[in-house]
């Protein structure tokens, strides 16, 4: 498939995919979302992708939210269908195989925030505003931003956020948990690179169970989620990469793994 609103590049088995509509700054619209939907399944099913980078382009922006212009003339319907076009792409990022770090260059805001909160692992650049302004246009988060920020940062701090739609600083963002790390920008996708090729030296096939059963578990009352872990934990023995990765302890040596 050809994409407009998107770029791919690889890097390794890493893919760093770019949300490319620098006019108006990433904003996701129904075709972007449909295009990152396509996408994303093609690269959940390329076994040479251990990892993925998703980052907005130049350097204002990650996402500047859904597209406003798109979504003003909205009825309920087209309203509630663009949220669930969302829900479920967004969705994809949680439930594809491999771990994917949102490099944050700048505004992350409604969708754009929304959308870097359904990554595994958010690092961000020192220009990176994030922020929920829905309240402002007269609507409500509608990507999953109500129930992934209460998640990711407590009720409390979601609340103030998703009622007052304030834009906060990356460093307030590292302060209440809702990105991991900040950098420089100019060094913001060199360490994203770094992360995802420390992430791809690892048995892969050990790191994409660790995130179903971190993204499946979270959903679950305890017992449950453990005996999920108990099963995922099994499972490992079943693969060369455990025989290959406790045996090279063993031995003193660096293991070598084949996603087996
Ligand atoms: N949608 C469409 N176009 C946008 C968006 C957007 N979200 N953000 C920026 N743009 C466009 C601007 O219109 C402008 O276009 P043009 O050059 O043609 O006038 C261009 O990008 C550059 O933007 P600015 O000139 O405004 O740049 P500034 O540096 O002055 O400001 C800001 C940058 C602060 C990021 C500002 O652009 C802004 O406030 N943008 C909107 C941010 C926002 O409110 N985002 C939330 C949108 S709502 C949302 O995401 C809901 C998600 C759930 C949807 C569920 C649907 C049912």
């Amino acid at each position: 498939m050809n994409y407009t609103n998107l770029l791919l590049e690889k890097n390794g088995a890493v893919a760093v995919l770019t949300i490319n509509r620098p006019k108006a700054l990433n904003a996701l619209n129904s075709d972007t979302l449909k295009e990152l939907s396509a996408l994303l399944d093609e690269l959940g099913s390329d076994s040479s992708v251990k990892a993925v980078i998703l980052t907005g382009s130049g350097d204002k922006a990650f996402i500047a939210g859904a597209d406003i212009s798109q979504m003003k003339d909205f009825n309920a319907i087209e309203g509630r269908r663009f949220a669930q076009l969302g829900h479920a792409t967004f969705r994809k990022l949680e439930l594809m195989p491999q771990p994917v770090i949102a490099a944050i260059n700048g505004f992350a805001l409604g969708g754009g925030c929304e959308l870097a909160m359904a990554c595994d692992i958010r690092i961000a650049g020192e220009n990176a505003k994030f922020g929920q302004p829905e309240v402002t246009l007269g609507l409500t988060a509608g990507f999953g931003g109500t129930q992934r920020l209460p998640r990711l940062v407590g009720t409390g701090i979601a609340s103030e956020l998703l009622f007052t739609g304030d834009v906060i600083d990356a460093k307030e963002a590292y302060r209440i948990g809702l990105v991991n790390k900040v950098y420089p920008l100019d060094t913001l996708m060199e360490e994203a690179l770094k992360l995802a090729k420390r992430i791809s030296g690892r048995a892969p096939v050990a790191v994409q169970l660790s995130k179903s059963a971190i993204q499946r578990g979270i959903n679950m009352d305890l017992d449950s989620a453990q005996a999920f872990e108990a099963e995922v934990f099994g499972l490992t023995f079943s693969t060369q990469d455990q025989t290959e990765g406790c045996g090279a302890f063993l031995e003193k040596r660096k293991p070598v793994f084949e996603g087996k």
